[in-house]
């Protein structure tokens, strides 16, 4: 299967943020018109708003890169938010991509989909298989919910989409602010002010033994246009970096990435999450698609691009 993009026009939902980004920048290399959409253009929990300005769009690819994400405390703290926003933004989207006979769309969700003591490597298949990790839930949920609901139109209206399942993300346009962020970022600023403060500590949330796979932005960009063009299967795909580290080996990098040795201060007050989703990618390797950012120098190249957005950025 060879799907074409040269003369295509590709809508990337939630261009602003860290994955939609990485995917403008990575379309900038193909024959094709990508168009974005802000949400003072179109507020993707509306649905009218969203069918309306479909309507007049037309594309003909959609990349859903737009959705509510965070952190394990933000996860934790606003379930509303991560449950309600994510099935009303995928929701809008897919079913406005089919009245508007969209031909490719890819959704994107995340590892936290998978049960909390799914086996690991963890492959497609352990998908609903166990309880998932209380912290996450509602996102999981969420993005379940996606892969479901594209597998209906794909079944029903023999639409040919996918679903892609990035593990941990860091990279240019991250969340940098520290309740809502995700560790990477959140540790690269910790250490980057406490590098310019002379702080003594660096205070690391959990025991530091969970461990975590990460991947750049560009890598999943990438990823992303590959199976764009390559992958037209029911069931969704990994798309991981095979690499893990434990939380405190994460900080230890970080503090020599910013050039900062601090003490390691950890607060067990806050959760540690799921202990381990390792995603099993063999099935994209098998493809012919691998990673080529490794984790010490993405984050070197996240550090070089560190600049805290504020919300009005975004
Ligand atoms: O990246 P993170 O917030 O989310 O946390 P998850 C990963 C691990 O890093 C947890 C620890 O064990 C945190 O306790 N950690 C240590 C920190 N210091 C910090 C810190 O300063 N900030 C943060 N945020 N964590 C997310 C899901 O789970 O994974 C999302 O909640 C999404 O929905 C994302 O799926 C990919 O990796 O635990």
């Amino acid at each position: 299967m060879s799907y074409e993009l040269k003369g295509k026009r590709v809508w990337v939902a939630g261009h602003r943020g860290m994955v939609g980004g990485a995917v403008v920048r990575r379309l900038e290399s193909e024959d094709c018109e990508v168009i974005t959409a802000g949400r003072e253009v179109v507020d993707l929990v509306d649905q009218k708003a969203v069918h309306d300005w479909m309507a007049k769009a037309k594309p003909d690819v959609v990349i859903l890169a737009a959705a509510k994400v965070g952190g394990i405390q933000a996860n934790n703290i606003y379930p509303v938010d991560f449950l309600y926003d994510n099935l009303m933004i995928e929701a809008n989207i897919v079913h406005a991509s089919h009245k508007a006979d969209v031909e490719r769309l890819l959704f994107l969700g995340s590892s936290c989909i998978y049960p909390k003591h799914a086996p690991q490597p963890i492959p497609e298949a352990a998908l609903l298989t166990g309880p998932l990790e209380p912290t996450n839930e509602w996102y999981a949920i969420a993005k379940i919910a996606g892969i479901k609901l594209v597998q209906a139109y794909c079944k029903q209206y023999g639409r040919d989409w996918i679903s892609v399942m990035p593990t941990n993300l860091y990279g240019p346009g991250d969340n940098y602010d520290l309740e809502t962020s995700h560790v990477l970022p959140a540790l690269l600023r910790k250490f980057h002010e406490a590098k310019k403060r002379g702080d003594k500590e660096v205070v690391i949330w959990g025991s530091g033994t969970p461990l975590r796979e990460f991947l750049h932005c560009d890598d999943l960009a990438d990823a992303v246009v590959f199976l764009l063009r390559k992958y037209s299967g029911y069931e969704h795909v990994n798309v991981g970096s095979g690499v893990e580290v434990s939380i405190r080996e994460l900080a230890e990098t970080i503090a020599e990435v910013v050039d900062y040795q601090a003490d390691l201060t950890f607060d067990t007050s806050k959760p540690d999450g799921t202990p381990r989703k390792l995603m099993d990618s063999s099935r994209l390797h098998s493809m012919g698609w691998d990673h080529s950012i490794s984790l010490k120098d993405g984050i070197r190249h996240a550090y070089s691009k560190f600049s805290i957005k504020t919300d009005n950025q975004q």
